[in-house]
């Protein structure tokens, strides 16, 4: 792994440090011209979750296969995420257990509850020829979901130079380019009153997570993340939703202060959003937030394939910066940039930060004594300890709420449905690994992938 951290600490291992190397001169030759606040991430299909007992497996149906994530889990009940990737109708059928799924529309989604299972399950797609073309898989049984990720197959079949140079060629690619970026600033139209007008369509577009990997995704303007909404505390706000989704929908403004009937929690604060439908959502700013908007109806298919954006009321570079500045010790007392790190683990676009998969992440440049406001999010369905090599960050906020006595960190754990702040201060030149710590988030056999960007110093 691309590890090291701890302050006075060099790196030993032979592959991070040529990982890191490669990191450097690429991005540092990308970054000259500056890269900004935009980030993207990578990812490619990703993952389940284990929770109390019951494991979630993450099921991609295409022509003409069926991949499943994790590919084994321990005895005990499972529950089936199903998400049609592909250009046609499928299903999904465990015959031996009398189990299936109606045939699932392209872009669409299903839950199969197989029950307590203690054996291999032997999945298939039954839609005619389906299945002597390739969609057929077997669900182990096996350890945790995790190790099957870590382990992989290929690296049994890998020499060590194989391994090397497949890692090698993967680091190369960084920082590869994709056809759209995630989380661009949405100018609000003003209306005669002074009224901020967001305008958002739910669509189904083709995503890539990175330049290899097109998936589905569920997005608010055919972005992942949505859109970044900004406002101030005293504005007036208003959401125009339009759904074009096969499903209906709503949008919850996580962590905003809004009145009940703006919550929406279909069906008890309103009714959903049919397809086809429209929804305002409207409200004053009462307080500053690190806010989420995101989808409140189907929730665990729809905001992990996309549906998630940040709405951010007030300035947050001058109020953190206000209460903190003697423990920042930026070169000129002002942060320079501000992000937002949107992390995911699940669904059509599974691991990874703002809508990508690393090498399709974004790096992120600073200048030594220059600080950068960054605020996780976490919109996936596992916790994840994000970790920068270095500069070490002051944790400032959590949840839009402001921290009496900041801390510092170099390993945060961001849990899902948190937002955490922290004012990272460079130090040190160089390229600066900054990756999920939960190993297998952040690299493969084949070298490093899903939640893995860096900063590039100078
Ligand atoms: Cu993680």
């Amino acid at each position: 792994m691309i590890e090291g951290s701890s302050k006075n600490k060099s790196l030993v291992d032979g592959n991070a440090l040529f990982s890191l190397v490669m990191l450097a001169v690429i991005a540092m030759v990308v970054s000259i011209g500056a890269i900004g606040i935009v980030s993207v991430a990578k990812s490619s299909g990703a993952s389940g979750v284990t929770a109390s007992g019951t494991t979630t497996v993450q099921v991609t149906l295409s022509e003409f296969k069926i991949t499943l994530s994790p590919e084994s889990v321990p005895a005990g009940n499972v529950i089936l995420n199903i998400h049609n990737t592909g250009t046609a109708e499928h299903n999904l059928a465990a015959k031996a257990l009398s189990k299936r799924v109606p045939n699932i529309p392209v872009g669409g989604s299903a839950t199969l509850d197989l029950g307590a299972i203690s054996s291999p399950v032997d999945l298939i797609c039954e839609i005619s020829g389906h299945e002597s073309s390739g969609m057929k898989a077997t669900l182990g049984i096996g350890a945790a979901s995790m190790d099957n990720m870590a382990s992989g197959s290929e690296a049994k079949t890998m020499s060590n130079d194989e391994m090397d140079a497949a890692m090698a060629t993967v680091a190369k690619r960084f920082p590869e380019k994709t056809s759209v970026t995630g989380g661009q600033e949405l100018a609000p139209k003003i209306l005669a009153d002074g009224t901020k007008e967001f305008d958002l369509t739910a669509k189904i577009v083709d995503w890539q997570v990175d330049a290899q990997t097109t998936v589905k995704a569920w997005t608010y303007n055919g972005q992942v993340p949505g859109p970044q909404l900004r406002a101030n505390v005293g504005d007036k706000i208003k959401i125009v939703l339009k759904n074009e989704l096969p499903e209906s929908t709503s949008l919850h403004l996580h962590g905003i202060r809004v009145p009940n009937s703006m919550d929406g929690v279909d069906p008890l604060t309103q009714d959903v959003i049919k397809p086809g439908a429209t929804f305002v959502y409207e409200f004053t700013a009462k307080e500053t937030a690190i806010g989420m908007y995101h989808s409140h109806h189907n929730g665990q298919v729809q905001i992990p394939n996309g549906l998630a954006g940040s709405l951010i009321i007030g300035d947050w570079k001058q109020m953190v910066m206000a209460k903190n500045v003697s423990k920042i010790g930026d070169a000129n007392n002002k942060i320079d940039q501000e992000i937002v790190m949107v992390l995911n683990d699940a669904g059509t676009i599974g691991l990874s930060l703002n809508g990508k998969s690393f090498p399709a992440t974004a790096p992120y440049t600073m200048k030594v004594g220059e600080s950068m406001l960054v605020h996780y999010y976490n919109e996936g369905l596992m916790t994840h300890p994000m970790h920068l090599h270095q500069p070490r960050g002051l944790v400032v906020a959590k949840d839009g709420e402001m921290l009496d006595v900041p801390f510092y960190a170099d390993t945060l754990n961001v849990a899902p449905g948190e937002r955490w702040t922290v004012a990272y201060t460079a130090t040190d030149k160089g390229a600066w690994a900054w990756h999920c710590h939960i190993l297998n988030h952040a690299e493969t056999p084949q070298g490093m992938k899903y939640m893995v960007t860096a900063v590039i110093v100078s």
